[in-house]
């Protein structure tokens, strides 16, 4: 049969090469790109199967390994919504990956009977990739896949993250925008210059940005918006890839956030706020340095509060006081953070476990949502009645009402509801800042984080460890948490927990305590009741 066709072909131009099992994870499969090619061309074949499922609608693939060093790449596969794949899926992605050549055809045919999918549906895929030298390869293997189960593959060539997402829910939805690149500009961009229109520049705002692209491909991207702002944000980009800059090295949201350092290859005056992003612009992080180059970190957790705030506010001036405002973080949120959103901004918080298809899963509960991780991924995400709500105010409220309704519409519109998006939150974080006139400094000044740190350890098997309540406690290996307790109980606002981490093969550390030192000393001596 023309299947048999197919498999030989798999066999011939995407063997699997290597026996290392490999498993999907919270951000797709991600490991050494030498290793991948078999991989994701079985991933083009389980989108085709996946679309199908799905009636037809597009299914999304991304290559990317996002903060990783150059050497990874990855691929994760993007659901009609432009949400993450079904949990349900990434068992059956795993299996697929992990089978040999010559168990390929008859695997694929048993996922497609248990999933029931109707092979002779159309399948529609769409493939993005980040900047990675091994990305090409990996992309055409992706499409070769599609081909092979007779999909049909549309390549954006390369995008960040949040782009794919965008043009897979636009294509599923055409309410929601024009599924292409410039379609994302339009509406994002669009919606932030509408703004600027509306709300000029006023107190101590100004327009002034510095953005360290992690050499990646959101620096690439903001350099094509920047011209066409025609003075509403004066972008000053640094680490665009030219010069030698090596993707996610020494700088991006990640390194930034994790060493609290700046990154190299950026140019810093004091007070002057730069944004961060990481290697595929889902992350943005803002930070400065003071006049005695002491960095101030403006995390996810400080931009999620800020959103939230300005939400919380306008939502207030339109009069739509049945709209409820809920915060998602993880266990990383800083203490502080979480302080101040239920003492101070009494807006209710849920803390659910790492991973970005968990918050986003919990802020749907609310009618606004707004989920960050602390390392700068997050976004907002508005309900239908909260839409329709607001839309309704625009056009029928009272003339003050009205106003803060229709930026509120713009603000929605800014925002990239599928998934966290550096570009977006940039924008976002921009406009909030402009509208209460503010600059970085005071920015900070609205709660003080707890000193923290955060430790890698590498362990036999990192599986061995289990948690609850979030990730917040762990149930094995036995007497762990009970150490763990033992030890917090001796620093004053201590709180530590570990975790086995999802995209690489250690267990994560984080310690909070009242001071730098004592967070280190405490962080240390947790990873030491790890080994
Ligand atoms: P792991 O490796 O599971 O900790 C990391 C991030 C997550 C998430 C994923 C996907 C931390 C502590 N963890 O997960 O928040 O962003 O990568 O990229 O930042
Ligand atoms: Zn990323």
């Amino acid at each position: 049969s023309s299947l048999r066709v197919v498999y030989a072909f798999a066999r011939e131009m995407h063997p699997k090469t290597s026996d290392v099992f490999i498993q999907y994870g919270t951000a797709g499969f991600r490991t050494k790109a030498n290793l991948l090619e078999h991989v994701v061309y079985r991933m083009g074949l389980l989108a085709v199967i996946r679309s199908r499922v799905k009636n037809g609608r597009t299914i999304g693939m991304m290559i990317t390994a996002s903060h990783n060093l150059e050497p990874d790449n990855g691929v994760k596969l993007v659901d009609p919504d432009g949400e993450m794949l079904e949990q349900s899926w990434e068992e059956i992605a795993t299996r697929l990956a992990n089978v040999s050549d010559n168990d390929l055809e008859s695997t694929t045919a048993e996922v497609i009977k248990e999933v029931n999918a109707d092979m002779a549906l159309k399948a529609s895929v769409f493939i993005g990739m980040d900047t990675r030298y091994t990305s090409p390869r990996l992309a055409a293997a992706a499409a070769n896949g599609v081909i092979a189960l007779k999909g049909t593959p549309k390549e954006f060539g390369i995008v960040t993250t949040p782009i794919l997402h965008f043009c897979v829910k636009c294509r599923n939805d055409n309410t929601y925008g024009t599924p292409t690149e410039e379609g994302y500009y339009e509406k994002i961009v669009g919606a932030f210059k509408n703004i600027r229109q509306k709300l000029p520049v006023s107190g101590d705002y100004n327009t002034t940005l510095y953005v360290d692209g992690a050499n990646g491909v959101g620096g690439k991207k903001l350099n094509i918006i920047k011209k066409s702002l025609d003075g509403e944000l004066d972008l000053k980009l640094f680490n665009l890839g030219g010069n030698g800059g090596k993707l996610n090295l020494n700088c991006g949201a990640d390194f930034v956030k994790v060493s609290q350092k700046p990154p190299v290859g950026v140019e810093h005056a004091p007070f002057q706020r730069v944004a961060s992003l990481d290697g595929d612009a889902d992350r943005i992080i803002y930070y400065f340095l003071d006049d005695q180059n002491v960095m101030y970190l403006l995390d996810g957790d400080r931009i999620a509060t800020l959103l939230a705030s300005y939400i919380t506010r306008q939502l207030a001036a339109s009069g739509a006081h049945t709209l409820r405002l809920g915060l998602v973080q993880t266990a990383y949120a800083n203490g502080g953070s979480t302080k101040y959103i239920t003492e101070e901004l009494k807006v209710p918080v849920s803390c659910v476990k790492t991973g970005v298809k968990h918050l986003h899963h919990a802020a749907l509960a609310y009618d606004v949502g707004v989920y960050f991780e602390a390392n700068g991924h997050g976004t907002v995400v508005y309900s239908d009645n909260a839409k329709k709500t607001i839309a309704r105010i625009a056009r029928e409220g009272e003339p003050e009402q009205r106003a803060a309704a229709d930026l509120l519409l713009n603000f929605i519109d800014m925002t990239n509801e599928t998934v966290g998006d550096a570009i977006s939150d940039l924008f976002l974080v921009e406009t909030v800042l402009c509208a209460r006139g503010i600059a970085a400094p005071h920015w900070l000044a609205s709660y003080q984080d707890l000193p923290c740190r955060q430790l890698k350890v590498t362990v036999q098997d990192r599986n061995a460890i289990s948690t609850t309540d979030a990730e917040r406690q762990c149930t094995s290996p036995e007497g762990l948490q009970s150490r763990i307790n033992e030890l917090v109980t001796t620093y004053k606002d201590g709180r530590a927990f570990v975790r086995p981490s999802g995209t690489e093969d250690v267990v994560r550390v984080y310690a909070e305590a009242d001071t730098q030192l004592n967070a280190d000393k405490l962080a240390a001596e947790v990873a030491q009741a790890v080994f």
